[in-house]
């Protein structure tokens, strides 16, 4: 069945909201803790190793009320039952939507077309755990006889940066294995990875949903060439994987077919990190963290699915977005992990959130009247401090925040960890509070400063506070954790798309650019230049000058 097609702006839950912003659109953070000495607890959760205070948010308990109503109204609970029961919710592209059965139990059953997908789920997981095992341990070789010491994921998008994500955060759960990511068309990045590789010691996995891509198949081609330079194409077998859907392109490449590891359709390519396309990540940390991953992305779904919606994780966190988007017109968010391992943590749901919720027609197939899809973005702290946090601090435009951090640091560096948390509490207690003239006159006179000066310079040592974040905090970073979090960042995206009546898991945007690319390149390399505007006509002919 499909989703409920409810426009959220028509819902009383909606309107009352709407009042109810105009009445409190001036409330100062400061203020309501002020007023209930109890908000911060009122405003917490604890779930597992996870504690999310959202209490520096500018919401009452009316405001939370609201939002759980909007829930209602536009029947969340009944489009989660929809999602993990595998029902068609990708409606434009004829799919169920469940990355969630990746990780699902063993016994489980989740039904495609009458069929319970769980036993290939766990088949595949086997497959990974074999071939993963073989080629950490040695067993595997190489043509000559030699181990294998780097692997390379060929894969662009959700082929790509989940992996990349991953395996970077969980550096600390690393063996051996040196990873390597090809993922543009840009022939240097290729050729930046190639040379510091041995034919005769690296893995290439190919890994495209549709084995269609461009860009994969390309570099593919062009890394097959390289081997050939030195091996024989019966040594392909030996050094090549593939993860596809598209079963038949792979045996044209020449994969042998123990190699080979399917994908399904009802998985989408920026969830997928969960199957086979995560072999890399296998092949890094080891497939027994990789199934840890996995049972945390498990623990959270099982979150997800069953807790009150006033105490449910990513139901809150979509909830509170909505409300900064919809009602405040916030346009972005920003995610800030204070540990240098989510280094890619923003850019991996930059695609997660902004592919899926980027839309502007409604399940009606109609023009949406209200905002959609946040923008994201972020870097670690305490390196974003000292690069936008200016912004966020004194800019004209409101940027609600997650800070992430954890408890315990992995190599258990004391002073480093007290340090770096240091930052990630007073940068959310700053953000609130702001500073007010007299407190900046007297820090000035305090140092001295003449009156005249400090007259002079107060204006702009003033910051106006009342800046909204969550602030996630979790006792360690470990594969099962990681997982969680994924985890919650995917429902969220899932609760936003149902209450803005989208459809969050097609991507005719990314199609675009696909289809785009083939004609164009029609153009470059033929010597005549179809129809274009005179922009790019001017440009393609300057380029093939
Ligand atoms: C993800 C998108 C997109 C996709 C890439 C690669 O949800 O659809 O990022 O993953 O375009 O596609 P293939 O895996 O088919 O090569």
């Amino acid at each position: 069945m499909s989703l409920e097609n409810i426009n959220p702006t028509t819902t009383s839950a909606w309107r009352k909201l709407s009042e109810h912003y105009n009445q409190t659109k001036g409330q100062q953070l400061k203020d309501l803790f002020e007023k209930d000495p109890k908000r911060a607890t009122a405003f917490t959760r604890q779930w597992n190793d996870f504690l999310l205070d959202f209490s520096k948010n500018r919401i009452t308990n009316n405001t939370l009320e609201l939002l759980l109503e909007l829930a209602d109204d536009v029947k969340l609970a009944d489009a989660i039952t929809k999602y993990f029961e595998g029902d068609s919710i990708n409606e434009t592209e004829g799919r169920a939507v469940l990355h969630t059965a990746l990780r699902a139990g063993k016994d489980e059953v989740i039904l495609v077309d009458g069929v319970n997908v769980v036993p290939e789920v766990y088949e595949v997981r086997n497959h990974i755990r074999e071939f993963s095992e073989s080629v950490i341990s040695g067993e595997k070789k190489g043509y000559t006889g030699k181990t294998i010491t780097d692997v390379v994921n060929i894969g662009i998008g959700g082929s790509d940066l989940g992996p990349v994500m991953v395996t970077e955060a969980l550096k600390y759960y690393k063996n051996h294995l040196r990873t390597h990511f090809v993922s543009n068309i840009d022939g240097d990045h290729v050729q930046e990875i190639l040379k510091e590789l041995n034919p005769e010691t690296t893995l290439f996995i190919i890994v495209s949903k549709t084995f269609t891509t461009q860009e994969t198949l390309t570099n593919a081609l062009t890394i097959k060439e390289w081997f050939l330079q030195k091996a024989s194409v019966a040594d392909i077998v030996h050094h090549f994987a593939a993860v596809s859907t598209n079963t038949e392109k792979i045996a044209e490449f020449g994969i042998a077919p123990e190699n080979v590891f399917p994908m399904w359709d009802w998985v989408g390519g920026r969830f997928s990190l969960w199957s086979a396309v995560g072999l890399s990540v296998a092949l890094a940390i080891g497939p027994q963290h990789f199934e840890e991953l996995l049972e945390g992305a498990h623990e959270m779904d099982t979150h997800f699915k069953t807790a009150e919606f006033k105490d449910n994780i990513p139901v809150l966190m979509g909830l509170l977005s909505i409300w900064y988007n919809n009602f405040y017109k916030a346009e972005t968010e920003a995610i800030i992990p204070y540990t240098q391992y989510l280094s890619r943590f923003s850019a991996y749901f930059q695609q997660g959130i902004m592919e899926s919720n980027g839309k502007s027609t409604d399940r009606n197939g109609k023009p949406v009247t209200y905002q959609t899809g946040t923008i994201i973005w972020g870097e670690p702290g305490t390196n974003a401090q000292h690069a936008f946090f200016q912004l966020i601090h004194q800019g004209t435009k409101l940027i609600p925040a997650d800070f992430i951090g954890f408890k315990r640091s992995l190599y258990g560096n004391t002073d480093h960890h007290q340090k770096l948390m240091a930052n990630f509490f007073a940068q959310t207690e700053a953000l609130m509070n702001g500073k007010t003239a007299n407190e900046v006159r007297e820090e000035l006179l305090a140092k001295g400063m003449e009156e005249k000066a400090i007259k002079k310079l107060v204006p702009f040592k003033v910051f106006e506070g009342n800046k909204p974040t969550n602030t996630l905090l979790i006792d360690k970073l470990t594969p099962a954790s990681l997982g969680a979090l994924i985890a919650l960042y995917e429902h969220k995206i899932f609760v936003q798309g149902v209450l803005w009546n989208i459809f969050s898991y097609d991507q005719w945007g990314v199609e675009l650019g696909k289809q785009l690319a083939t004609t164009t390149l029609k153009d470059i390399e033929g010597s005549e230049i179809s129809n274009h505007d005179t922009s790019t006509l001017q440009l393609l002919q300057y380029f093939k000058k």
